[in-house]
């Protein structure tokens, strides 16, 4: 990385960690996704902002790998092929960013987050889901959420394959959290017993991150 986006990555992080601290945008009140459909806080756009730490990760799909491992039974390294070969679902979801922007109604393609539990078979005490990136972003899902039948491992987005600035080849999707937990240039997930808070999780941002109960942000954890 040159020193110019070293710095603003600096920035972008240290501005982020004092919107924690101020605990901003937050209005107090639980919401009802029975009723409604923005969360407390929120408001509607209908561009695709980028949200990412400033670095867009070159990935080619021939050396492309995702690896599926830690407390399991059975570890799985799929090539891009292998992934391709997978049963294939649509989801339409909505995003909610912690930065107060949600997105409605976005088609996804790609790999069920149960068929890769299914396949790979978590031992009976893990609780946690690691999600590991390429920029050597970190985020971590309760396993029940990650069980979700709308989670979804998207390689498209609106019937076109996922641009790299959102996260393509492979992200993660999970439309009930805060979208910081939609892990983009996904490389690696990891089945853990122990919990273990991501990269904006130890910065000030709440462990779950439930858009409806306004989970936007949690105590420090360094
Ligand atoms: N690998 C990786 N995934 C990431 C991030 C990141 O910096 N690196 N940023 C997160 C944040 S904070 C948000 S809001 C969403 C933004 O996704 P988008 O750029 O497609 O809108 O990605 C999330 N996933
Ligand atoms: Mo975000």
């Amino acid at each position: 990385m040159n020193e110019k986006k070293g710095t603003l990555k600096e920035k972008l992080i240290r501005a982020k960690e004092r919107w924690a601290r101020e605990g901003r945008l937050l209005t107090g009140k639980a919401g009802d996704p029975e009723r409604e459909r923005i969360p407390p806080g929120q408001r509607e756009v209908r561009d695709f902002p980028v949200l990412d730490l400033g670095v867009v990760p070159r990935v080619r799909l021939e050396t492309w790998r995702l690896d599926i491992g830690g407390h399991v039974e059975r570890p799985l390294s799929w090539s891009w092929a292998e992934f391709k070969a997978q049963p294939q679902v649509e989801i339409v979801s909505d995003i909610h960013c912690v930065t107060a922007w949600s997105r409605l109604d976005n088609r996804w393609a790609g790999v069920a987050a149960r068929h890769v539990i299914e396949s790979a078979k978590p031992k009976p005490d893990t609780r946690h889901v690691i999600l590991h990136s390429l920029d050597g972003y970190t985020t971590n899902v309760p396993l029940p959420v990650f069980a979700g039948e709308d989670v979804l491992l998207a390689h498209a987005w609106e019937g076109e394959p996922l641009a790299p600035e959102h996260g393509g080849p492979v992200r993660v999707v999970i439309p009930r959290l805060y979208f910081w937990k939609s892990a983009k240039w996904l490389a690696r997930i990891e089945f853990v017993a122990q919990d273990a808070p991501g990269f904006w999780e130890v910065r000030g941002y709440h462990n779950e991150g439930d858009p409806w109960q306004e989970e936007r942000y949690g105590s420090p954890k360094r």
